[in-house]
């Protein structure tokens, strides 16, 4: 029953003193909390302020604002043909720009042409599309699968202008394998895997094998270029990658793909630049060196062409060789082994990157790098998409380079190609063969441990200068089929583990045995001789 409303006005004014009392405290609480609140606004306000600046500030950072990409590949360079890591050899643009940037110790790359191009391009390994058996040769009939995605096309779905300037080795025996169909919007180069570098005709007077075709491989775009006869190709290439950049237009990034031709054979360099060695009596050595430091120089043009258009300060410089050098030409020293063997003196790489945009600079990375993880470092790094690209074996290693971070990456699959198996008949035992075929070309990098197996050319240690000529070869029993090494203490490859760590060996084996189980057969078509430059007017190109 409600009360009647003179007994309410009774009970206030019987408890009046009380309710003032009430009023006043909520008031002043109120009070107080409307001041918090207006003390708190501006507080807030500004955390916004600073975290939408943030935002707006990382987003227009030039880091992830697709920056311009510039990429050099040096071909078959040795490990110890830089200034910076002792060689006698002059390349003071080359260490300068690594001294600035970069330096990565601890960076590998395939140990021959064709599987370094085609990781670069894919961010996949080569056990994935069937390519693990030797290079892209001129008259087989195969290349990097159509249904791989390149770099270049993803680059290029995110607003890049792609050029390439260089040796492409990834395939042409039809049109849709050629860079403008890669993914190129500018190519000027040759296709195979190595010519004269002033008749830029392959093969030449080296050719060991009279059975190979000679034909002229020069194009610029799909049409060959028959007026740089005479022409020495790393001066042509640089000519050819700085008038690109002089007519980039700056309202899109750029992608400039720099796989130079030096220092591949046949060994051949200008005069004047010998003359800068004069004083080296073997001709191979100084003919190599001469040839490098023309490299260094074009790499010193290029870069500085970057600078005079405005372009350098929004650009990630990177320099890379392909493989460790060949045997006796060029030195991979301290390393064992050479192209061409899984060694690390044919996979151990000369890398480096240069950029305004790394946070930290002028330092050397001991972090594990693999030449498959520039896909997608580098589309991380424009903001491109790895949208309709196929299971990636790189990782994204830019905080790794530009700050000091971990690496994600702690194996490296060098490769497995069971065309390059010995016949059992030649072990006089297997170990281990219930779990991995041991007599498989193969090896793997897990942390510090480095497992190979099968017919692998034992290398050895060449020690190669202006005044030197050491070789030491490794003493091990011809059978031998399995070797273990701590990479980490032993970079040399000299004290074989694998008796004293059985169950190491195990462990590898199995990594070894689950990364074949994702391979596809490798594919070696046979010669063809449709593919004779003779039938298509003296031209190395498309033949079916
Ligand atoms: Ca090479």
């Amino acid at each position: 029953m409600a009360p009647p409303p003179g007994g309410r006005r009774v009970s206030f004014i019987r408890f009046g003193l009380l309710h003032r009392r009430a009023v006043v405290f909520c008031a002043l609480v109120a009070i107080f909390f409307i001041l918090m609140q207006w003390a708190k606004l501006p507080i807030n306000v500004s955390y916004s302020r600073r975290i939408t600046s943030k935002r707006i500030k990382t987003v227009s950072r030039p880091a992830i604002n697709r920056p311009n990409i510039v990429f050099v590949l040096a071909d078959d360079y040795g490990w110890n043909d830089i200034g910076y890591h002792g060689s006698f050899i002059r390349t003071p643009n080359l260490d300068s720009l690594a001294s600035e940037g970069v330096k990565l110790e601890n960076y590998y790359v395939q140990p021959i042409c064709s599987p370094s191009r085609e990781q670069l391009m894919t961010g996949r390994y080569q056990i994935h599309y069937g390519l693990q058996h030797s290079v892209i040769m001129c008259d087989r009939p195969h290349g990097l699968p159509l249904d791989e995605v390149t770099l270049p096309q993803q680059l290029k779905k995110n607003g890049y202008s792609t050029y390439m300037v260089g040796k492409w080795h990834l395939g042409f025996f039809r049109k849709e394998y050629m860079p403008l169909q890669r993914g190129f919007d500018r190519f000027y180069g040759y296709l195979t895997g190595g010519e004269d570098y002033w008749t830029h005709r392959k093969p030449s007077q080296y050719s060991k094998d009279p059975s190979e075709y000679q034909g002229l491989d020069l194009r610029d775009q799909d049409k060959p270029v028959l007026d740089q006869n005479g022409t020495y190709s790393t001066h042509l290439f640089a000519s050819k990658a700085i008038e690109m950049i002089s007519n980039h237009d700056h309202s899109k990034p750029m992608f400039l793909y720099l796989p130079f031709q030096a220092v591949h054979g046949p060994l051949e360099a200008p005069k004047e630049y010998m003359e800068q060695y004069k004083s080296i009596e073997n001709t191979l050595v100084r003919t190599y060196a001469a040839m490098v430091t023309v490299l260094d120089e074009a790499v010193g043009n290029v870069t500085r062409a970057l600078k005079t258009h405005g372009l350098w300060d929004n650009t990630v410089f990177i320099f890379s060789t392909d493989n460790g050098a060949k045997k006796g030409k060029g030195s991979n020293w301290p390393l064992r082994g050479w192209k061409n063997t899984l060694w690390e003196g044919g996979v151990r790489a000369v890398g480096f990157v240069n950029s305004n945009l790394l946070e930290k600079k002028g330092r050397i990375s001991d972090a594990l790098i693999h030449i498959s993880d520039w896909f997608p470092t580098l589309l991380r790094i424009s903001n491109g998409s790895l949208t309709g690209t196929k299971p990636l074996d790189g990782f994204d290693v830019w905080n790794t380079i530009s700050t000091g971070a971990l690496s994600p990456r702690t194996e490296i699959l060098h490769n497995i190609d069971p065309l390059k198996a010995l016949s059992s008949l030649q072990f006089s035992y297997k170990l281990y063969s219930d779990v991995f075929n041991t007599s498989v070309y193969a090896a793997l990098r897990s942390g510090d441990w480095k497992l190979l197996t099968g017919s692998q050319d034992r290398g050895g240690w060449k020690h190669q200068g202006p005044s030197h000529n050491m070789f030491d070869k490794p003493k091990e029993q011809p059978d031998k089929h399995i070797w273990l090494f701590n990479i980490r203490n032993d970079p040399q490859e000299k004290n074989d583990l694998s008796d004293r760590y059985p169950v190491i060996v195990l462990d590898m084996l199995e990594k070894l045995s689950a990364y074949n189980k994702t391979a596809v057969p490798p594919f070696w078509p046979p010669r063809d001789p449709r593919a004779n430059p003779a039938l298509h007017g003296d031209l190395w190109g498309p033949w079916i």
